[in-house]
């Protein structure tokens, strides 16, 4: 009856197995949890419930219960890149992003809701957000990136994608909304935006300009040291892993000497 996707078939299984991988192998630092409590806890947001009526503060216990330490100056905020996202960040490895968090790890790719009156959940299908906005996925991620932006400190990143359609940092969006309005002003030390194009996509946004320029003045009204840079390196080098022939890809150092070509002896 409602246009989005159903729940996750075996969610129970999947979010539980999840929580045991992210505190025994994923991320050990976050101490002893308790799984199936984290579970429950999740589950009692929306079961039982108008799956049009869930709110935030729902998932609290859930969030109390799977909170744990953001390193400093580990954070990644970002939006319309979420594969680049999760492979840049390496689960934590390298950044920390709200995906490689448990709470995040424990809803990420999934989808879920309820029924009212019913304990069961809903497999058929879920509101989305055109729907109800207070549907029980769209009310996690609130809660979460609130938690999220609270709990982050230091230097903090956020990765756009300058090619996306409506600008690289969308309004509304998540972080625009949920995330900036929660950050620890006193705990941030600087906030380093990077905005890098699809490699085959348009350049429609960049430092700035436009949406980011928006972004730009908003964090420096607010008091924050923001420095911007286009098409960063790093994530450069891990988007030409599948484009290595594309002009952008050629190597700064490498390509010349190869343009040179052999030494000869004269
Ligand atoms: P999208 O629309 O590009 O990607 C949504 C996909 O990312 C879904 O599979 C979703 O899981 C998963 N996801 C991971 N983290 C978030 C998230 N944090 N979030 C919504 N979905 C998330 O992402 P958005 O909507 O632009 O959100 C990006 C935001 O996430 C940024 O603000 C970033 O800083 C933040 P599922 O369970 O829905 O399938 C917040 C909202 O971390």
């Amino acid at each position: 009856k409602w246009k989005g996707e159903g729940t996750t078939k075996n969610l129970e299984n999947i979010v539980i197995g999840r929580c045991y991988d992210y505190i025994r192998i994923v991320n050990p630092a976050v101490g002893e949890k308790n799984c199936s409590q984290i579970w429950e806890a999740f589950k009692n947001a929306f079961i039982n419930k108008d799956p049009c009526s869930i709110l935030p503060k729902d998932y609290e216990l859930f969030i109390n219960l799977s909170l744990h330490t953001i390193p400093p100056n580990k954070s990644l905020f970002w939006e319309n890149n979420q594969l680049l996202v999760n492979r840049f960040a390496d689960r934590g490895r390298r950044y920390m992003s709200l995906g490689d968090t448990l709470f995040g790890f424990f809803g990420d790719f999934l989808n879920w809701c309820g029924q009212a009156d019913s304990p069961g959940l809903d497999y058929e299908s879920c509101p989305t957000t055109m729907e109800c906005e207070n549907n029980a996925v769209e009310s996690f991620w609130r809660m979460a990136s609130i938690t999220y932006a609270q709990h982050s400190s230091g230097v903090i990143h956020v990765l756009l994608n300058g090619s996306a359609d409506g600008g690289a940092y969308p309004q509304p969006g998540f972080f625009a909304d949920y995330e900036i309005p929660n950050l620890q002003k006193d705990r941030i030390s600087q906030v380093v935006v990077w905005v890098v194009d699809d490699i085959e996509g348009p350049d429609v946004d960049s430092c700035g300009i436009h949406s980011v320029k928006i972004l730009e003045t908003r964090l420096k009204t607010l008091g924050y040291d923001v420095i911007c840079t286009d098409n960063n390196k790093s994530v450069m080098f891990l988007l030409c892993l599948d484009n290595p022939d594309n002009s952008k890809c050629a190597l700064a150092s490498s390509a010349p000497a190869a343009q040179r070509g052999p030494i000869s002896s004269d």
